[in-house]
């Protein structure tokens, strides 16, 4: 049987990566072809993506890809983090450098967006969480800038990286749902919603759905890789975590999901969305997937929280001229986290640190914004009357022990929301390679734990662009059966006295009250 080669190119917060998978019928196997960093930059008080730079790692990748291979690859997919966009010209020019999510400028857009639409109306009609960077609030905080005034066009990220690469315009659906102007219910733009906003849905070009064909490569980007003529650009679930779902490699229904990176994205595959109050109170949003499905889950903090905790250390060792047990200055890699073995160290002083000592609230959106979270980890736990972590490793086990609650009460006001019963919890992606990570989880949720893909928006990617391009074919569940037969996995059984997680999960209720109150 012939076998296809496709491109996945997935953007996350802290890299890029473009990777070749080779797909047959029964046969998936996945080559990296390039990794580079995303890092930010601060300019003028403003945070920003380095859109320019990303899109050169991905010119590199594409040429890495090419070399790689003496077969033509049949085509290429985008995903990156959602909410985020560009603004274009009517000549296409990039009008402004993309402002990150994480940047504090939509702090009092809420307030301003509760004028004109209550909480519960935004709701019922979208179906989203709240989340202060949503990109209503991003384009409400946006209004009056020259930028926007100016603007012809708006692109999300991967739809930006897609028509720099075609010079075809589009707005893929999945993607589209995290802006907060799609109705889940109809798959389409929800108008009484931007127009009570004062967003202009024009902006948007017209929506594409996963599978769709995107373009073909410009002539400057075959020159540029070195890749080979026509090469098309098919629209996948170009929301990451999209991707990340179909490569939850699932055999049974009954399944819930973790995806981890830098968030963790915690629960369920739905065939159609949950609009309740009760949804609502509960933060529970309800973004778009592939297939037909909604991806009816909740943001937690991820290994963000380690992430910055790493760096803060770093650069307290390099001020200091110690290196303390996280010294060293690994690049940001698979696991979430840096990519030295120091981190390996302190992720077993952590499994030795004494379980559920402090536990902060994961969901808390005080630990969005970069810098300084050492500090603000510490404050959390003075704040709710625990013993403050005194070293890295403590910090580290309290930022692990608060996830593992956090999953553990996604996936169960997911299930109770939904009314369906979760029997297994799949993690995927970089937090895979974390194995207390996932071994607190299973503890923590009570359930077994099957860990891996680590590369699932990837593999996501080349499943939709495999099924697109005739390679292989079926639904979900046969994708999903593809990945079960070819990619290593690993259960984590629970161990441990369930009921700690209990008490630790009633003394973070009493914390989240405490905070509510003050
Ligand atoms: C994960 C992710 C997540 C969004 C956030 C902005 O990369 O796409 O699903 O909420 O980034």
């Amino acid at each position: 049987t012939k076998e296809h080669r496709f491109a996945a190119v997935d953007l996350g917060a802290s890299s890029g990566r473009v990777i070749v998978g080779e797909v047959a019928p029964e046969r998936l196997t996945l080559h990296e072809a390039h990794r580079f960093p995303n890092q930010p930059t601060r300019v003028l008080g403003t945070l920003h993506w380095n859109i320019m730079s990303l899109y050169q790692g991905v010119l590199n990748g594409l040429k890495a890809a090419a070399n790689r291979t003496p077969h033509p690859l049949t085509s290429i997919g985008i995903d990156t983090w959602a909410v985020d966009y560009g603004l274009l010209a009517a000549d296409g020019t990039l009008l402004a450098n993309p402002v990150h999510y994480r940047d504090p400028r939509t702090t009092n857009a809420p307030e301003k967006v509760a004028k004109a639409l209550s909480p519960q109306a935004l709701y019922a009609a979208t179906g989203i969480q709240h989340l202060p960077f949503n990109t209503v609030y991003q384009l409400v905080s946006a209004q009056g800038t020259p930028a926007l005034a100016a603007a012809h066009r708006l692109l999300l990220i991967p739809d930006l990286i897609s028509y720099w690469l075609t010079g075809e315009p589009g707005t893929e659906l999945t993607n589209a749902s995290t802006t907060q102007l799609i109705d889940p219910r109809t798959r389409d733009w929800a108008t009484p919603v931007a127009q009570a906003l004062g967003i202009d849905l024009t902006l948007f070009p017209p929506l594409r759905h996963p599978g769709d064909a995107a373009g073909t490569l410009r002539q400057e980007v075959l020159t540029e890789t070195g890749l080979t003529t026509p090469l098309p650009v098919t629209a996948v679930g170009s929301h990451d975590t999209a991707s990340a779902v179909v490569g939850v490699p699932a055999t049974t229904p009954d399944f819930a999901y973790i995806a981890t990176g830098t968030w963790s994205l915690a629960g369920l595959e739905l065939d159609a969305p949950v609009l309740t109050e009760a949804s609502r109170a509960a933060n529970f949003t309800n973004e778009l997937g592939v297939d037909g499905t909604v991806r009816y889950l909740r943001n937690i903090m991820g290994l963000w929280m380690l992430q910055e905790c790493v760096r803060a250390w770093e650069t307290e060792g390099a001020r200091t001229g110690s290196t303390g047990s996280t010294g060293g200055t690994g690049s940001t890699g698979s696991t979430g986290s840096t990519g030295s073995t120091n981190l390996t160290a302190l992720l077993q002083a952590a499994a030795q640190a004494t379980p559920l000592r402090s536990v902060v609230d994961a969901g808390d959106p005080a630990f969005i914004a970069p810098h300084h979270m050492p500090d603000r980890i510490a404050d959390a736990c003075r704040r709710t009357g625990q013993p403050v972590p005194r070293t890295p490793a403590e910090t580290t086990r309290c930022v692990l022990d608060s996830l593992a609650l956090a999953h553990r009460r996604a996936i169960d006001d997911a299930a109770r929301l939904s009314g369906r019963t979760v029997r297994t919890v799949h993690i995927v992606g970089g937090g895979v390679h974390n194995t207390l990570l996932c071994q607190l989880t299973a503890d923590a949720c009570g359930l077994p734990v099957i860990a891996g893909p680590a590369e699932a928006a990837a593999l996501g990617n080349v499943l939709v662009q495999a099924r697109a391009a005739g390679a292989i074919t079926g639904g979900l569940p046969e994708l999903r059966s593809l990945l079960h037969s070819t990619q290593p996995l690993r259960q984590y059984e629970p161990t441990g006295d369930h009921s700690a997680w209990d008490r630790a999960a009633a003394r973070l209720g009493a914390a989240q009250v405490t905070r509510a109150a003050t």
